[in-house]
């Protein structure tokens, strides 16, 4: 069966919702993201393009190119709440769509014919539907792939559909710079410019085995892939949230409030590290312990954003064991995450950075020098004051 794949990217995102919010921002260069000294674009209406400003820019630099322009700060919430009614027209399609962030999905139209038209016609539907319905606009992409559904919808960008036939695939991706094939960063993309190789058609007329000469086998052979139009990449439906937890018992009970703080720091970078890997963000955050008579208490808190920061989620479990009463003995501490979502919706590291310094500096503040451990390293306890060694390894 032919494969067909939809990609569908919402145009200015942030910008656009606030355009939606407040008319009168229409047709006028808006720019959302950090508004504090170090401060960082989330993005730019398509009038604020035009000055040169764009996403990741320090703000700094966006207020001299376009000094005229309106400054917001974001309003997750809000965009978040647009997403899942934009989430929500996309699955009366297809139960297969796959978020990648907050504004851009892939829908997989294999075989959806017989019930809602062809996919070009779902497209069509789609482009139209999202912003007479949600009134924002979007760009649309249909393809033979994940890779060329996503090509698509950028080349239609602003406000476009565009189809791309299995036929044309070879004709559409010719002239593109390679750096538009997905996975090939700037150091790749450097590499093959330094051999000359600048589009993908150039791209196409290197062999396998001279790829792999240079990338080794594995990245050789998806460039070759790649440079032909090649993807079979898989369209997954959002995984069912999780929850992660770390908890150890202790051979002695620890009564020492300094190494039960540092004890629930070591359990938060085990859950942060967790996260990383598997790839989910974290909304949630839990402790659990358990007392010397075997009492157990949890707390749980929600944090402004879903994160995976180190510091930050750390920071939230000392906060739940400062509510916990003190005095009696420890046997068990454990640290826990859950309202994960897919690290793909991260919403905007870039401002962490404001709210990551605050939190580190109170960090600092609180526990001095020691408590900071931004990497994944050896656990703190023993550390300046806290004495004593880490007990046993801790259980799943
Ligand atoms: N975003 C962000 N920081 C970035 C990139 C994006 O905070 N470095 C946020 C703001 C964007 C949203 O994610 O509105 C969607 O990202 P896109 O890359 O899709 O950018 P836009 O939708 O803003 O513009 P367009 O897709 O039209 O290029
Ligand atoms: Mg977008």
């Amino acid at each position: 069966m032919e494969r067909w794949v939809l990609h569908v990217d919402m145009d200015a995102f942030y910008a656009s919702v606030e355009q939606l919010d407040n008319p009168s921002l229409k047709g006028r260069p808006v720019i959302v993201g950090g508004l504090g000294p170090r401060g960082v674009v989330a993005t730019a209406s398509y009038q604020a393009r035009a000055y040169g400003v764009h996403s990741a820019m320090p703000m700094a630099r966006a207020r001299r190119l376009c000094p005229h322009g309106v400054f917001l700060p974001p309003r997750f919430a809000r965009y978040q709440e647009l997403s899942s009614r934009i989430q929500a027209i996309l699955r009366e399609y297809t139960p297969l769509v796959e978020p990648i962030s907050l504004d851009e999905a892939f829908l997989d139209l294999t075989g959806t014919q017989r019930a809602r038209g062809s996919p070009e016609q779902v497209a069509r539907e789609i482009h139209t539907r999202i912003p007479r319905e949600v009134g924002l606009p979007c760009s649309v992409g249909l393809g033979p792939s994940k890779l060329l559904a996503k090509l698509a919808s950028d080349s239609a960008k602003p406000g476009g559909l565009r189809v791309i036939k299995p036929e044309d695939v070879i004709a559409f991706m010719s002239p593109l710079p390679v750096e538009r094939l997905w996975g090939i960063g700037p150091k790749t993309a450097q590499r093959l410019t330094q051999q000359g190789i600048r589009t993908v058609q150039d791209l196409r007329g290197v062999d396998v085995a001279l790829l792999s000469s240079w990338f080794g086998p594995k990245v050789g052979t998806h460039l070759w892939r790649l440079a032909r139009g090649l993807d079979d990449s898989p369209v997954i439906p959002v995984r069912e949230a999780k929850s992660f937890s770390q908890e150890v018992t202790y051979p002695e009970d620890l009564y020492d409030q300094e190494v039960i703080r540092a004890e629930v720091r070591r359990l938060a970078h085990m859950v942060a590290g967790r996260l990383k890997e598997e790839g989910f963000l974290a909304r949630v955050v839990r402790i659990k312990v358990r007392w010397e008579d075997f009492v157990t208490n949890t707390r749980q808190l929600r944090l402004p954003e879903a994160t995976d920061n180190v510091v930050l989620l750390s920071e939230a479990a000392v906060e739940l064991l400062s509510r916990l009463e003190t005095g009696r003995g420890v046997r068990l501490v454990g640290v826990g995450v859950a309202g994960l979502v897919p690290a793909s919706f991260r919403p905007l590291h870039l401002f962490l950075d404001e709210r990551l310094s605050e939190a580190a500096w109170r960090l600092r503040a609180r526990f001095g020098e020691a408590a900071l451990m931004w990497g994944w390293g050896p656990s703190p306890p023993g550390k300046g004051s806290a004495p004593g060694r880490p007990p046993q390894a801790p259980g799943g």
